[in-house]
């Protein structure tokens, strides 16, 4: 009745922003991601050693912000008539401020529920339960490069490459510390009910997703950097033509970018990513890396970075 799950987050390189469905967590887009290998959330589930409720300790301490949305999984796993459970979970990332926390976090509750509870669910199923608790928690099941797409009835999800089948890495540039000002759920509603550019952003999303898919499985550096800016500023401009204005970047996000037009300038391969927060995602060819890393690290406004290169999907660590 007690399991371990580990699950790492991902990074969307084609976008998911908007929802078909509210209710059911229903993405309004397809999205192509990658998982990431370092940056990982280690979570137990205990189904008999909670109280009268369930109960969230999240580094060390209680966390009830989250935990509605977590008794909802729970409830959609395992049925409305189970007992309480005890979750202890553990991050070695900021959480909420736009590193994809929350998908790692219901991919590893997933995992580990299943475990816990004996459900023998396939991951597919796993994936649909931790997206509808994220939308971007689905893609955390798989490893390498994941793509979601959307049915009319639910999403599919599948590994599209490997981890091992095409090595990237990843520079994360941390360039503001606490959570955002602003969920992603809920400035996803308003860019749906206020910016002009949504419904553009809805429509192109296809051709999007089959230009990076072909990218990564012809191993096309070039193709996938461009696509993946396009996708990335797009987001970001239907974000900020809401009213009011979701704006996630601070001037250390700018100056990120800058460095990455610099070195793209000086022949380097290497694109950036910006999510639902201020951080940088930088990535480019392992042989550069160290390279990469160093300029990012330098860049005016960066607080702190991280390295890493893409990983597997959530999986089962331990019964304890
Ligand atoms: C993504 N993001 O594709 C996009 C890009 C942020 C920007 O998915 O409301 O936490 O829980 O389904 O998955 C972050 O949103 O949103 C996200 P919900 P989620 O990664």
């Amino acid at each position: 009745m007690r399991a371990t799950a580990i699950a790492q987050p991902n990074i969307a390189l084609v976008k998911y922003w908007g929802k078909a469905d509210i209710l059911r967590n229903l993405p309004a887009v397809g999205s192509l991601s990658i998982t990431l290998d370092a940056l990982t959330t280690t979570m137990t589930v205990d189904l008999q050693g909670a109280g009268r409720a369930d109960e969230l300790i999240l580094n060390g301490q209680i966390n009830h912000k989250i935990m509605p949305r977590v008794s909802a999984c729970l409830d959609r796993l395992l049925g409305k008539n189970r007992g309480p459970a005890a979750i202890r979970s553990e991050c070695n990332f900021p959480i909420a401020a736009g590193l994809a926390s929350s998908a790692a976090a219901f991919a590893a509750l997933v995992v580990a529920t299943n475990a816990a509870a004996d459900l023998s669910l396939d991951k597919l199923s796993l994936a649909r339960a931790a997206g509808a608790a994220s939308g971007s928690a689905a893609r955390s099941l798989y490893g390498g490069f994941v793509e979601l797409s959307v049915t009319p009835e639910d999403i599919a999800v599948e590994s599209v490459v490997e981890e091992n089948a095409w090595p990237l890495d990843v520079i994360v540039a941390v360039n503001a510390h606490g959570p955002k000002a602003m969920s992603s759920g809920e400035a996803m509603q308003l860019s749906a009910q206020t910016s002009p550019f949504y419904d553009r952003w809805v429509k192109s999303q296809d051709v999007d997703l089959a230009a990076a898919r072909t990218a990564v499985l012809e191993r096309d550096f070039s193709k996938l950097a461009e696509v993946s800016e396009h996708s990335c500023l797009k987001m970001h401009s239907v974000m900020w033509g809401s009213r009011p204005p979701v704006v996630y970047w601070n001037a250390a996000t700018i100056a990120c970018m800058e460095s990455v037009r610099q070195m793209q300038c000086d022949g380097l391969d290497v694109f950036f990513t910006v999510d639902a927060g201020p951080q940088v995602k930088v990535i480019c060819l392992p042989e550069i890396a160290d390279e990469v890393h160093s300029i990012v690290r330098g860049t005016d406004g960066v607080l702190s970075t991280m390295r890493t290169a893409l990983g597997q999907g959530a999986r089962v660590v331990g019964d304890g």
